[in-house]
Formats: structure tokens, sequence, C-alpha cells
């Protein structure tokens, strides 16, 4: 079988690694287009990948020949438009999270996708492919662990970098446990609260960082959400269920200690960021979608869905709005999900 040639559009940290883990990871992918809105680092990035070429358009390559499936990294702002534009083309599209930076545009790839003979989106939630968060989720469906009645989340960023704003931190960050939530308990979040304690010095003047996100799930169940993403330390991503036989904790990092030198220090290595720290989950999960697309399903049943993106951006605008109703709950508006053709 031959290679699919994917189009990446977006090379920044996250694009760039997805180029490598495409033309030298994945088994049956070639990178064949990459376009960013910085030409000169799409070319940088081109130059590392025989026979790749720079776009200057994104549409232009997602519509092109020798483009058989696409891969968007862009900033999360342009994914609703680019992924309907993967639909016109009838190609099979890995977006990376969030779908959408509204509601409103995640619905309505929702709907596109809905028009669709069969499915054509894979959303890059990539804690779902995590070996951690995969076992943690087996626990719970085998019932292992009894009844499962808090979650606890936490989610440390050395520095959100541009993403200085609530908005932004919401729906790039919190939006992780969002979908954590959903996929571990396997029901809607019904309500949201925020807590703004004391902002930490780190963040810029228009983020309340850290932050306490409380879940509030159809059943009634609780999911914390600690999100300080301006730390100055390194980064931590964990999460904890309580349940009625006991506690499964995850995100430690115990399955690597570090004996450093000359710090002279020894313990658990600190990852910089997210690309080292699920690593393991983005190679699994865009293997996962190469398989799915050369095999002609398009997508892999244990990846999320348009509709998984959509409530995602729903309780993210529930959450936004709870910034300014001091710790009292907003409601999820979630529309109601369209029958596919
Ligand atoms: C980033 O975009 C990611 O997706 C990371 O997983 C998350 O930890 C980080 O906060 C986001 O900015």
């Amino acid at each position: 079988m031959t290679d699919i040639r994917v189009a990446v559009i977006g090379v920044g940290v996250m694009g760039a690694d997805h180029v490598e883990r495409l033309q030298r990871r994945t088994k049956g992918t070639t990178v064949s287009v990459v376009y960013d809105f910085d030409r000169g680092r799409a070319e940088a990035v081109a130059a590392g990948v025989n026979g790749c070429r720079v776009s200057d358009d994104p549409y232009e390559a997602i519509a092109a020949d020798d483009v058989d499936a696409v891969v968007i990294v862009s900033p999360g702002a342009f994914h609703a438009d680019q992924a309907i534009a993967c639909f016109a083309a009838g190609k099979p599209v890995l977006c990376e999270k969030p779908l959408a930076v509204t509601a409103d545009d995640a619905y309505r790839v929702v709907e596109a996708e809905a028009e669709l003979p069969k499915p054509l989106l894979t959303l890059g939630f990539m804690r779902r492919y995590d070996p951690e968060y995969a076992a943690l989720a087996a626990d719970l469906r085998s019932g292992v662990l009894g009844e499962t009645i808090l979650v606890n989340c936490k989610h440390r960023n050395a520095t959100s970098g541009l993403n200085g704003n609530d908005r932004a931190v919401v729906f790039d960050s919190a939006v992780h446990e969002v979908d954590v939530a959903r996929f571990l308990l396997r029901e809607e979040i019904a309500g949201v609260r925020v807590i703004l304690p004391r902002p930490g010095p780190n963040a810029a003047s228009d983020l309340h960082d850290p932050m306490l996100i409380l879940f509030g799930m159809e059943s009634r169940r609780l999911v914390t959400d600690e999100l300080y993403v301006n730390t100055n330390a390194g980064y931590e991503v964990r999460t904890e269920v309580l349940a009625s036989r006991g506690i499964a904790t995850i995100g430690l990092g115990v399955s690597r200690q570090v004996a450093h030198t000359p710090e002279l220090t020894w313990g658990f290595a600190h990852d910089v960021n997210w690309v080292p720290r699920f690593a393991a989950a983005y190679d699994l999960e865009v293997q996962a979608w190469a398989d799915a697309v050369r095999g002609g399903s398009n997508v892999d049943s244990h990846a999320a869905t348009s509709w998984d993106g959509y409530a995602a951006a729903a309780v993210c605008e529930a959450a936004v709005r709870a910034l300014g109703t001091d710790g009292a709950e907003v409601r999820v508006d979630l529309r109601p999900r369209p029958v596919s053709r």
C-alpha cells in the first residue's frame, strides 16, 4: 500500500513535531506539503523532508492533488474553517485541539460533518491515547475501583506564553480536563463554577492564574481542575480518581527517575512542556489515525470526534462566563447532536 501524502497546516512547535512524527516515526505517511503563516519557518521545516513543498495558502494545500489527508496545527481560531475546507475536499483530517475557540464555530463543524456520507474528522485530544490515561479509563470501565466519586486534575505549565488571557487559557489548556472528564466518566458536564484565588506574580495582568475550575457532571459527580499555567517550574499534568474501592493517581512521573549532575539531585525528570510528556500519546494517536485513513474508515474508534470538540467548546464557553459569577454555577448549554446522513 502506498503512503498517504499529508499536508501539515501550521508548523510551530507542535506542527513541526507532527511533521517529524509523520515523516519518520509513523508507518504509511509522508509529508508532501507544509504551510505556515511564517513562510521562513515552513521552508526550514520542508528543507528537512525529501520532496516536501511549501504552500502559501492553507486552502490551496488542503485542496491540492498531492495531498490525501490533512493535519491542522494552526492557531485554534482557524481550525473550524480549515476543517470544513477538508470536508469540501473530501479529505480525512486530524485537527489539533481545540476544535474551535467558540462554541458556535465548533457547532458549524459538527453540522458540516453530519452532511458527509461518513465522518472525516479526528480531534487531537491526545490524552485519550496516553498509556496512563488509557489505563485509568480501562480501570474505570472494568469497575475494579468501584464507583467513581470525585476526579481531581492538576494542569501546570511553566509558562502560558502568548496565550495570556483567561479565555485563551480556558479554551487552550482547561479544554483538556473538559475532555478528560467526559472521557473518564462517560457523561456530559452540566455546569461549571470557577474560583479565582489571588493571582500569582508570573502571569500577565489579564490572566487569572491559578484558576480552580469545578465541573459538575450530569450525575452530580464533581471534577476539579487546578489550572496554573505560569508556574515558572516544569510541566505537570495529574489526574486522581477517588472511587469507592480505591484511589488511582496518574501523572506523577514515577516511571522515570533521573540522577542529575552537576546539580547532584536525584528524582523525577520534570518535562519542559507537553511535547515530551505526551510524546507516546501523540505517536499512538497519529499512527492510529494513519492506519484508519489507509484502511478507509478515516477515523479511529478511540479518537475524539467533532461532537467531543463541540461539547468541550460549550463547556469552555460556560467556564468563561463563570469567571464573572463569583463562584456561582453556569449551566452548559449543549445544542442537539445532528443526525448524520
Ligand atoms: C497546549 O496547547 C496544549 O495542548 C498542552 O497540552 C497544554 O498543557 C497547554 O496548556 C496548552 O497551551
